[in-house]
């Protein structure tokens, strides 16, 4: 089965409304053939990316809370992020994760309840650098994976994207082969936990310091179906990552 490609830019906490408007129209002159674009800004600004953004290039939230509404300062729901214009949502970011204490648990319920309004998501896992130097990378990923799993049963709207948190804005970017290991260990896990179906059809993208230096290399490898860019995702290079399979 063939799998689109697929790039996500998440702008993490930047951004402001004079910048969508003068890089947003970079981006909408960009070519990108065969290949799926999501664009993760702030919430503030979902509506108006949303405005100005290509149609053919979808924009996702950095983060949603489980419940639709109530008395939660601060959050934003999965029913809120699609009503102001996006169709995904990231969940599970090692920032997410570390900085703000979420569990497997917290997330694998996001995770269900954004699926379950047709929120698409694009699932984070990924180890530290002591659990890889611990031998432990696929033990963590695996048990990442293993509580999304348990609240998913349509792959079709399931990005899962490996960000080993050593290499988030570090500089520091797997090597192609290093990537490919755990990418092709998910997808075997996905054929023996879930289904063949899931693991030939869901998209695993890698994320942690790509660029469009190194964008070619990984995207050479038969189980990177894509990526999750950060910083680079705020700069007019982010064309040629979109274009990196090309
Ligand atoms: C990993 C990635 C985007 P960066 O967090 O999700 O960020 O490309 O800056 O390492």
């Amino acid at each position: 089965m063939t799998r689109k490609f697929f790039v996500g830019g998440n702008w993490k906490l930047n951004g402001t409304r004079d910048f969508v408007e003068t890089f947003v129209p970079i981006l909408n002159a960009s070519p990108s053939e065969n290949v799926e674009v999501v664009v993760a800004p702030p919430s503030p600004l979902i509506a108006l990316v949303r405005g100005r953004l290509r149609e053919d290039w979808g924009v996702s939230a950095q983060n949603c809370w489980k419940v639709a509404a109530g008395a939660f300062t601060g959050e934003i729901s999965a029913e809120l992020a699609k009503d102001v214009g996006a169709k995904w949502v990231i969940l599970g970011h090692s920032e997410r994760r570390t900085i703000f204490h979420e569990s497997d648990e917290l997330i694998a319920e996001k995770v269900a309840h954004a699926l379950a309004i047709d929120l698409k998501v694009i699932a984070c896992i990924g180890e530290t650098l002591a659990e890889r130097e611990a031998g432990q990378t696929l033990d963590v990923v695996y048990r990442q994976l293993k509580a999304i799993a348990g609240k998913v049963s349509n792959w079709s709207g399931v990005v899962i994207a490996y960000e080993p948190v050593w290499a988030i804005g570090t500089g520091k970017v797997a090597t192609p082969a290093q990537a490919q290991e755990v990418h092709a260990a998910l997808r075997t896990w996905l054929t023996s936990n879930v289904s063949v179906d899931a693991s030939s059809s869901t998209r695993i993208i890698y994320g942690g310091s790509v660029t469009a230096d190194n964008c070619n290399e990984l995207a050479k490898q038969g189980d990177i179906d894509g990526f999750l860019v950060g910083g680079a995702s705020l700069k007019p290079d982010f064309v040629k990552i979109v274009n990196a399979k090309l």
